[in-house]
């Protein structure tokens, strides 16, 4: 994408789609003809004049933030019922939900913080140099988006964990009658999603991960993600 965009706006033109085959050819180094998975990864080693990079050098290979917690292993059924079918019974569509139109919008947003354009967030462009909630938060959501684990948050990875949790918080602010941002298990079962009681509650002790009686949007965020990837 990089190599073939070369006004970098983020479209490939028609014009530059007719020098798409030069523009390939410039990254086959070694002139044989052919692509290497080596050849097509962006050059994180010095060579960056002229691509508008920050000149910092690349730490993403250094251990930026400690690991979360582990979660204890997530339920996959409450009460009989799965964790699949307690999503639906919240009208939840979880990653295969979203317009066409909010699928552009969070790919356009993922590419703000895509500071190299390599089409991965790292831990550096995303927890270290990012501006959105705490370095806590947004080291919380990069690990719950991650989801193969590899360190990096890949566009595909980023846009699933949107459409995952904007509608997660969208189904808890439903649900929070009073608006104070904290869920009771009162307000869970008044919401008349789970209209069995013995479900609703089970629910609501899944979600309270801390036993508090009272949920609050990354911690119920952190298990209705895990259910929403199953
Ligand atoms: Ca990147
Ligand atoms: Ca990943
Ligand atoms: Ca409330
Ligand atoms: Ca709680």
């Amino acid at each position: 994408m990089t190599a073939l965009d070369a006004d970098r706006n983020g479209e490939i033109s028609a014009e530059e789609i007719k020098d798409a085959v030069a523009a390939l050819k410039k990254l086959d180094k070694n002139k044989d003809d052919k692509l290497t998975a080596e050849e097509l990864r962006p050059n994180f080693g010095g060579n960056r004049s002229g691509r508008g990079g920050s000149g910092i050098p690349d730490r993403s290979r250094a251990p930026v933030t400690q690991p979360l917690k582990p979660l204890p292993p997530v339920a996959k059924q409450i009460g009989g019922v799965s964790t699949h079918e307690i999503l639906q019974l919240f009208g939840a569509k979880g990653r295969h939900g979203g317009t066409e139109r909010e699928l552009a919008n969070y790919r356009r947003v993922f590419g703000f913080t895509d500071a190299d354009r390599d089409g991965r967030h790292s831990k550096k462009e995303y927890i270290e140099n990012g501006a959105y909630l705490t370095p806590q938060s947004r080291r919380g959501i990069f690990q719950a988006s991650d989801s193969n684990n590899d360190g990096f948050v890949s566009e595909a990875e980023y846009v699933e964990n949107r459409l995952i949790t904007d509608e997660a918080k969208l189904i808890f602010s439903d649900m929070d009658a009073n608006g104070n941002n904290r869920l009771t298990a009162k307000e869970l079962l008044a919401s008349g999603k789970l209209k069995d009681e013995k479900l609703a509650n089970g629910v609501f002790k899944a979600l309270d991960t801390n036993e508090d009686g009272e949920l609050i949007i990354p911690e119920y965020l952190r298990v209705w993600g895990r259910w929403a990837r199953h």
